[in-house]
């Protein structure tokens, strides 16, 4: 039997994009592209994850706690709601991560559903042993994401025209890129998918 494969979308959020509070610049352009994958994996009837980063407004995670980050993604409010032009499915799993103040975390694997289940539960839940993964950041949060997937066993695939980073330094994202291919993990496109999954 082939292999079951799932979509996550990370963190495809106000603050990450133009405008927002920690704009990753043209971090809404792979907005259609995503699109694009959502509908692929609809079609072909496989589960699809969104993330959202999730915090409270006392976090370690930002500067004022001694983290590295403006504040963003607050829950609940407009900056942490998903990009208006992100078509998710009603299907979608949704994702929180980021909740607790005293953890400076990056992962999806650290992120829980509405009913509190971790993202590996859900993924074994599943039988799910493949993962596309797209969204934001390159060098954050689908970085660690990648990585922690491919510790678990999981077979990842990088959708690199549905990712951006955040290059605090100049070729962050690039080597970001570079570590997820030497764990294992493989680029593709939309090319790659034209002839379906
Ligand atoms: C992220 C920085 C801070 C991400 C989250 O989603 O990649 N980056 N919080
Ligand atoms: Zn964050």
């Amino acid at each position: 039997m082939k292999h079951k494969k799932a979509l996550l979308i990370v963190d495809l959020q106000n603050d990450f994009c133009p405008g927002g509070a920690l704009a990753i610049p043209e971090g809404d352009k792979i907005i259609p592209n995503i699109n694009k994958y959502i509908r692929i994996f609809t079609k072909a009837q496989l589960p699809i994850f969104a993330s959202r980063d999730w915090h409270p407004v006392r976090t370690k995670h930002f500067k004022d706690f001694g983290g590295a980050w403006p504040v963003h993604c607050i829950q609940n409010t407009r900056g942490a709601a998903f990009h208006l032009k992100l078509k998710l499915p009603k299907e979608a799993i949704l994702l929180y991560k980021g909740m607790d103040p005293e953890k400076d975390s990056y992962s999806v694997f650290q992120a829980e559903d509405d009913s509190g289940l971790i993202f590996l539960n859900l993924l074994k839940i599943r039988g799910i042993k493949e993962i596309y993964i797209c969204g934001l950041a390159t060098d954050y949060c689908v970085k660690s994401s990648a990585l922690d997937a491919l510790k678990f066993g999981f077979k990842v695939k990088l959708l690199v025209d549905g990712i951006k980073g955040v290059d605090l330094k100049e070729g962050d994202s690039q080597r970001a890129i570079a570590e997820m291919i030497k764990k294992g993990a493989k680029k593709i496109t939309l090319k790659n998918l034209e002839a379906g999954l």
